[in-house]
């Protein structure tokens, strides 16, 4: 048997698939096929078969309808003018039979006129499909196999506008290795709209996915108001949602949470729950979950349940099982056709034994599927072994609820990348399935979707990456233009706690850039980065991707401006260009907060700014920055450094910014070892230091404990302080202590998130004397700190012989001053050196934004910007650079 890549591989090789050749076709979205999920077994045949212009179509009367239906319509796409039904095949017309051995007997012939075997031995769902010798046959194991042929055939056709299109013959075995595969609407934030969820049902049954669990967080009628009858529009939604699964063979699911106030003793809430039920039961649904996650379970709802089943976690397994028993056995057991109920633990998110799940394994129906996340709420892996142990320590079939690619907790994020760090042959230890938590975004969920689809169905044969580009490749309908763009930005989009790597792609262009110094390519892919979003929104055949990414576009968008200027900044510096490059430098800071500025509006109206590329972006500019430093000779801005995540935008360079209202915020509790850092860029004397930590709202967002080190390489600390219980740390490091990093670490766990505010490190090597004297805000210093984003501003205009003077702590060669004014630079004044004798030399005179002026070696001990008598302007300096 070939391996099922290269076997498709071959089959994409037969060159006459479609017609390209054909010049009556005009279409431009033609791509070569590609069948996903990934089937299991498919063969290239030698002989092919031609799209006639009338094609029979042999189904028996119980022929599978949505099977038929798509069968037909693939057909007229690839050209045929009409498809009619018959009992056999008429002269050389293409004939195709639809239906397995229950639905249309005389498929069976056709599989045999062509060597093939029937989907008898399949597992159910399976099918097998025969392109060869003037047929096609069409066959499942049952009707959703049936269903899931003529969406492979579907794809296997070419897309043209008359007949004779020729495809290649095949022979495909086909099957999932998951037998329940989905999706699960259970995230927070803005509930998918009607029209999403009725596309997501067209497209499970593209994708070969058969559920669809209906439990979004923020649906009131779920949980809170979990008791009270839905309003007769909103039935007639769900009725509507209801026969769209039944017609693409996708199970729809309905969860009921009633977790957070229900008493689970109670008949009148057992009664609530089961009317509920059987409201929706007579909308047509026969699958049900009672998802109890992110409740309490120390806390009883109701007297009642303390008095039967007493305290602790034991007792609330007691109580679930009860509540759950009772709804699986007065509901589920009395309602013929009906699926195993679903349930969601409380302990849903690990493996560990304990006395809640024990009691739960031990009371709950056995015939009752537990659901579970994997080990972490968003697990980063899922093995063998964890599945195995999760079936052991519930005791129960598990339906994993997978927390990818939802994007609740990290709001301003789109999670683009592939389902990834699932072991192969995991779901076969589940029991049940796989079903996925998506994006609160239900159209760019898609490519993240498709892959979990081609997973679930062929474990065996995935691979992320190719997934991936397949999923890419698919979404874009075949329009290379949108395929690239579509590529570019969900590169941009890519990581997440299961994708570890961020813009895989373009970090390695800007790698090979650092490395090869050839800025060409690196231009490019920025280019291409800045215009995909336009290409997108002019090109992209779902617009409502667009509406899902809008604020993700324009960042991507500004981002690759932002980036652009970066790498012409390098490129300047390098050349040896200083005015322009000064020039260029001080744009970018618009820039970069113009790629930060794009918000996201959540579910309570609040605006989330969004980050695309964040981590290599971001990153990008500020080495292009630093690289731009290292080439003026100076040490850069002090950085503030940590280990820990971020939460939404609120960037550890918060804490440095002299802003108390904003502030660092990490995205997880601090662990003992993390640590929250400020790098100085060179070692300074350094002498008070303030932690201001917590902010109002989050008054608890602080390092219970820790201590404040400094070091002077980043890797042997000294201790300066220990701390514990308190917001807000202070300490001052004993005179004449010299430092580069000064840091707050962790010494203990704690269960609340880290926010700083501001964390100050006095130095003392400030050596900058004169005037005028600076504005209220602005320091001398900031004219010769090693930051050129720190400016110096007088309070006035210079009085006559005024100057400012930078001392160089001893006489060293000087062979350059280098004077950076902001702007265009409107300051006048003699550049003058001091040398041994104490003489001041003039270099030459200020002239515009960027200065330098040749010192030619000379021993000096101090540089002075001497300003002019006339003039009168208000002197700004962002830095002074002795050479
Ligand atoms: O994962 C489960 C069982 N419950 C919630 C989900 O509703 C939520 O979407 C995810 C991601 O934030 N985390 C949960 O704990």
């Amino acid at each position: 048997m070939l391996a099922c890549a290269s076997a498709l591989a071959l089959l994409l090789g037969v060159p006459a698939v479609g017609a390209a050749a054909d010049p009556q076709d005009t279409s431009d979205r033609r791509t070569a096929p590609v069948i996903t999920p990934t089937p299991q077994d498919l063969r290239p045949r030698d002989d092919r078969v031609t799209v006639t212009p009338t094609v029979t179509l042999v189904a028996g009367a119980k022929a599978d309808a949505a099977a038929l239906k798509v069968t037909q319509q693939a057909l007229l796409d690839a050209g045929a003018h009409q498809v009619v039904r018959g009992e056999r095949p008429v002269g050389s017309r293409l004939t195709v039979y639809v239906g397995g051995p229950g639905e249309t007997p005389q498929t069976a012939e056709a599989l045999t006129a062509l060597g093939m075997e029937g989907p008898g031995q399949l597992a159910p769902e399976g099918y097998v499909l025969g392109i060869g010798e003037r047929r096609i046959a069409l066959s499942g194991k049952d009707r959703a196999g049936t269903y899931y042929a003529a969406q492979s055939l579907r794809q296997l056709l070419p897309e043209r506008k008359g007949p004779g299109a020729k495809v290649a013959g095949a022979e495909i075995r086909d099957w999932p290795t998951t037998a329940i595969r989905g999706v699960i609407e259970g995230f927070y934030g803005i509930p998918w709209t009607h029209a999403a969820r009725l596309d997501q049902l067209d497209f499970y049954g593209e994708h070969k996915m058969n559920i669809f669990v209906y439990s979004p967080k923020d649906d009131p009628y779920l949980r809170e108001r979990w008791r009270e009858p839905y309003p007769a529009a909103q039935l007639a939604k769900m009725k509507e949602l209801v026969d769209r699964a039944g017609a693409r063979h996708v199970e729809f699911t309905y969860a009921l949470s009633p977790g957070l106030s229900v008493c689970y003793s109670s008949e009148a809430d057992i009664k609530a729950l089961t009317d509920k039920f059987r409201t929706v039961w007579d909308l047509g649904v026969r699958t049900y979950a009672v998802p109890l996650d992110d409740i309490s379970y120390t806390k009883w709802n109701c007297q009642a349940d303390q008095e039967k089943w007493g305290t602790g976690a034991a007792a609330a397994g007691a109580a679930q099982a009860y509540l759950l028993n009772r709804v699986n056995r007065d509901f589920i057991a009395t309602h013929p056709g009906a699926a195993p109920l679903q349930m969601v633990p409380t302990e849903y998110y690990n493996i560990t034994p304990s006395p809640y799940k024990k009691t739960l394994a031990e009371q709950l129906d056995e015939d009752v599927v537990v659901e579970w996340t994997g080990v972490g709420v968003i697990a980063p892996v899922i093995t063998v072994a964890q599945a195995k142990a999760a079936r052991d320590v519930f005791a129960h079939p598990i339906l994993l609820w997978d927390n990818y690619p939802v994007n609740d907790y990290v709001t301003n994020r789109l999670l683009l990348g592939p389902y990834n760090g699932r072991e192969k042959g995991m779901p076969a230890e589940l029991g049940s399935g796989i079903t996925a938590n998506p994006m609160n975004q239900a159209y760019a969920s898609k490519i993240p979707l498709m892959t979990v689809a081609d997973y679930t169905w062929n474990d065996a044969a995935y691979d992320p990456g190719k997934s991936w580009r397949t999923a890419i490749s698919e979404y874009a309908e075949g329009d290379a233009r949108t395929e690239k763009a579509l590529r570019i930005f969900s590169d941009v989009n890519y990581s997440s706690r299961i994708n570890a790597q961020q813009a895989p792609a373009l970090a390695a262009e800007i790698a090979e850039f650092w490395e090869s110094k050839d800025a060409a390519g690196l231009d490019s892919a920025l280019y291409d980065l800045q215009r995909s979003p336009d290409v997108l929104r002019d090109r992209i055949a779902e617009q409502e991707f667009i509406h899902d990414s809008e604020p993700w576009l324009d960042a991507a968008e500004a981002w690759g401006v932002a980036a652009r200027a970066a790498l012409r900044l390098v490129e300047l510096a390098r050349d040896g260009d200083g005015a322009q490059a000064w020039e260029q430098r001080q744009r970018l800071p618009a820039l970069v907060t113009a790629a930060k500025s794009f918000t996201y509006t959540d579910l309570d109206g609040r605006k989330i700014p969004v980050v695309v590329g964040e981590g290599v972006l971001d990153k990008f500019t500020e080495d292009a920055a630093a690289e731009h430093d290292r080439l003026l000779g100076v040490t850069g801005a002090v950085k503030g450094l940590t280990n820990l995540p971020v939460y939404q935008g609120n960037a550890i360079e918060r804490m440095l910014d002299g802003d108390d209202s904003t502030f660092f915020w990490s995205s997880r509790a601090t662990r003992t070892g993390d640590h929250v850092t400020v790098d100085l860029r060179k070692e300074r004397e350094i002498g008070d230091i303030s932690l201001a930590m917590a902010k109002p709202g989050s008054v608890n967002d602080y390092m219970r404990q820790g201590v404040l080190e400094y070091s002077s390489d980043g890797s042997s600390w000294e201790q300066l302080a220990a701390f514990s219980g308190k917001a807000v740390v202070t300490a001052t490091a004993p005179p004449g202590t010299e430092a580069r990093y000064v840091r707050a670490r962790a010494t203990a766990g704690q269960t609340n998130w880290l926010v700083v505010r501001e964390f100050t490190v006095e130095t003392k090597d400030a050596s900058v004397t004169g005037g005028p004297p600076p504005a209220a805000g602005s320091s001398l210093r900031a004219a010769a700190d090693g930051d050129v984003t720190s400016v110096y501003r007088a309070a006035r205009a210079p009085e006559s012989r005024e100057a400012l003077q930078v001392d160089l702590g001893g006489t060293r060669e000087v062979s350059s001053v280098t004077v950076l004014q902001p702007g265009d630079g409107s300051a006048q004044a003699a550049v003058q050196v001091r040398t041994p004798d104490g003489d001041w030399d003039t270099a030459g005179e200020l002239d515009g934004g960027y200065g330098e002026f040749t010192v030619d070696g000379e021993p000096v001990s101090a540089v002075r910007l001497l300003w002019s008598d006339e003039g009168g302007s208000t002197p700004q300096i962002a830095e002074v650079i002795v050479r």
